[in-house]
């Protein structure tokens, strides 16, 4: 999968990519990322990528030509067309269900807006604006960082255990269940009581322990996240389990 990024701050979106699961992926050419320095497509001496709103108020805009112009130029790096992403606090709203959608397109552009934004008519090369959450943000280069490791964990191999990748938090669409690593207990202070892993994960029965997962991710949901069961993609068993959840303490 290929993403070209183009912002005012390269270095930073360089740096940023570079690192981690996704950097591995990068030198591992299951991805590409190509970033584009803005500043590169004015032809002007002083490289300015911004001017004053017209109709007058506070705050810059990003000048559309420089824009165009780098749209065209990364429009003629492969075959076919990219699909283009704007990051605004206006987009959609990025959830799984959209990060699996933008997973299943090869090739994406990321558009970093700056200032107050871009001119409005930038948005004709535009196929989707995206938001990464309701916030205000001084760039767009952080959510275009946190599109293309969203999107990039969904590349087959980029995560090194597919299983892992399935099981997921929101994979699933539930939070995600408590985690546990040794030791067995831990001595707190001399007033306090240890703190134990649940015996159950200690049991070696893989089907208690199964349950049980399930079991404390719904409980976490229905405390937490009870927006996340709504829209309802619940197995018989977590159907019965939250039913239980929900009755009252006898
Ligand atoms: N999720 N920002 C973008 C400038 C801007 C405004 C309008 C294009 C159109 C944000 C977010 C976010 C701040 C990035 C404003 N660019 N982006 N920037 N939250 O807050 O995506």
């Amino acid at each position: 999968m290929r993403f070209d990024v183009v912002t005012i701050f390269p270095a930073m979106v360089q740096q940023a990519a570079g690192a981690g699961i996704v950097g591995r992926a990068i030198e591992g050419r299951l991805l590409t990322v190509a970033v584009h320095d803005l500043r590169d497509f004015t032809t002007d001496r002083h490289r300015v990528v911004d001017d004053v709103p017209y109709g007058g108020g506070p705050g810059m805009v990003l000048k559309p030509e420089p824009l165009f112009r780098a749209l065209d130029t990364i429009e003629q790096i492969g075959e076919g067309r990219p699909t283009v992403l704007l990051t605004s606090p206006q987009g959609t709203p990025l959830t799984q269900p959209v990060v699996e959608r933008l997973s299943r397109q090869p090739w994406l552009v990321l558009l970093c807006g700056r200032y107050e934004g871009v001119d409005e008519r930038v948005r004709t090369r535009v196929d989707e604006e995206v938001s990464i959450g309701d916030y205000v943000l001084s760039g767009g280069e952080l959510p275009a960082l946190v599109i293309i490791d969203a999107v990039a964990r969904l590349v087959p191999g980029v995560v090194g255990d597919e299983q892992s990748v399935a099981e997921d938090s929101f994979g699933r669409g539930l939070l995600d269940f408590p985690h546990y690593t040794r030791p067995a207990e831990i001595a707190t202070s001399a007033s306090r009581e240890p703190l134990r892993v649940p015996d159950v994960l200690l049991s070696g029965n893989h089907a208690e322990i199964r349950r049980w997962r399930k079991r404390e991710a719904l409980a976490r949901t229905l405390e937490r996240r009870p927006d996340l069961l709504e829209h309802g993609e619940l197995d018989a068993e977590e159907q019965k389990l939250l039913r239980e959840l929900k009755l009252p303490k006898p």
